[in-house]
């Protein structure tokens, strides 16, 4: 049965700050109390999901999640009224406030792994949550980010939906942020390609120095086999530690692939040839046509312009059923040795044609360019049938959707923002409205 992939991006919630939170991130370091502007931010993703479904993707919205997230606050020994808390939080903890406020979850490449039915044991679509274990403020995502992903592929005759990994570093997990998937036709049998920033339980291992490693290799594993995945087309290759060093958390700054097209940097995987050899083994499993691999190299882009360009935090997406646009971030444009690059790239002999350029600067600054925002889902004819329909883009959920951020949403927030009990009533009535608009149920603690 035909299938498409369908972009499910997330809509940036209205706490959107620069919390400085995420370490061995460097957006987010060099963000850091800089005020940000969670109406811009939440139009800005608006447009690029307009965009994608006016060039005929199917595009699918994923609801923010609420914060500041009192519930973990009491969790931590906090009490009293909401207002209380907030007060208190902010007075002894502002670090603490300032990760149960974080708009974190607009990164939905790292919301969960999802593997299509083409590829599970049995015949279903899978989900399973990240339990983004490494950052505080995102490991509290994966109970309401389950719920939003049962919310919006509720029909259980063609999803299963998994709970998050154990939390813990040693089943870490950044969820597809940190895993492609090949194929000729995305009907078809594809390779789920996972990659790792380190081995847990074996020490001896090569590992990054200053920065984290986010994702473990056991917690793909555990993945793979949970998705029921079969073995001879699933393929792992560890990060390149340095690259990690270098500012890379996630392999999506440095990689990106679709169907039949690995685009990456030299830099990007510690064993370049064993990933080049492991995916062609299992690309001829089933594939007789070539599956290209587009290496760029040092010479061509330093691995500090991929960081600061987010070059490969690009989404790959196909126009035609040969030929793919790269949407990029304006960063790209902005950087001549970038810009020049691409320039060649769609001259060269590949399927890369056309390159399509977004204004993401309110996530870019926290480190989310255009494929952080959006968690992609292949769905066959049924499969897309029996999602939530409300959640699918079109012109008037995109009207709906600007009227409504133009409604809720401040122009203006700082950290000192975050104890404002009005924020959280505001945070709250906005997505309670959302839930009505998205026909997603009470999903949110101050619902229940
Ligand atoms: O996890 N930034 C996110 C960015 C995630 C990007 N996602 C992908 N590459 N797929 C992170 O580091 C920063 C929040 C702050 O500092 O306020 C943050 O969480």
């Amino acid at each position: 049965m035909h299938a498409i992939e369908a972009n499910f991006d997330g809509l940036v919630g209205p706490t959107h700050n620069y919390g400085g939170l995420s370490f061995g991130n460097v957006a987010s370091k060099n963000n850091q109390a800089q005020a940000s502007n969670p109406k811009a931010a939440a139009l800005q993703g608006l447009v690029k999901m307009k965009a994608l479904a006016d060039m005929g993707f199917v595009q699918g919205v994923l609801a923010p999640h609420e914060r500041p997230h009192i519930p973990t606050l009491k969790q931590l020994g906090f009490t009293g009224s909401d207002a209380d808390i907030l007060a208190a939080a902010a007075k002894q903890a502002p670090h603490l406030l300032a990760c149960v406020s974080s708009a974190s979850c607009m990164w939905t490449a790292n919301a969960a792994t999802v593997s299509p039915s083409a590829d599970t044991h049995d015949g279903k679509v899978h989900f399973s949550p990240a339990n983004l274990v490494n950052k505080f403020h995102r490991s509290i995502e994966h109970p309401i980010t389950g719920a939003i992903l049962r919310a919006t592929f509720a029909d259980t005759r063609h999803f299963t939906h998994h709970a998050a990994l154990p939390s813990t570093d040693q089943f870490g997990d950044e969820g597809a942020a940190n895993h492609t998937r090949f194929c000729q036709q995305y009907q078809q049998q594809g390779i789920e390609f996972f990659v790792y920033g380190q081995e847990a339980f074996n020490q001896q291992t090569v590992r990054p120095q200053k920065f984290p490693a986010r994702h473990s290799l056991e917690a793909s594993q555990a993945i793979a086999q949970r998705h029921g995945l079969q073995p001879q087309y699933t393929v792992y290759a560890q990060q390149n530690p340095a690259a990690i060093d270098a500012g890379v958390f996630h392999n999506d700054v440095i990689a990106v692939g679709n169907k039949n097209v690995h685009f990456y940097h030299e830099d990007a995987f510690l064993d370049t040839e064993k990933m080049q050899q492991d995916l062609q083994t299992a690309w001829a499993l089933s594939n007789t046509d070539p599956l290209h691999f587009i290496e760029v190299t040092r010479q061509q882009v330093s691995l500090q312009d991929c960081v600061t360009s987010y070059l490969f935090n690009s989404q790959l997406i196909s126009h035609t059923d040969d030929e793919m646009t790269l949407v990029v971030p304006a960063e790209c444009q902005n950087n001549a040795a970038v810009w020049s690059y691409l320039q060649s790239l769609q001259q060269a002999n590949n399927p890369i044609t056309k390159v399509q350029v977004f204004d993401l600067k309110q996530s870019m600054s926290n480190g989310g360019g255009p494929a952080c925002l959006r968690l992609r889902v292949v769905l066959n004819d049924k499969e897309l049938a029996a999602v939530n329909q409300a959640c699918l883009m079109n012109d008037d959920l995109f009207i709906t959707l600007n009227q409504w951020v133009e409604r809720h949403y401040r122009d203006r927030l700082m950290e000192a923002d975050l104890a404002d009990p009005q924020l959280l009533l505001e945070s709250r009535t906005a997505l309670d409205k959302l839930t009505q608009i998205l026909k997603l149920g009470s999903i949110y603690d101050f619902q229940k």
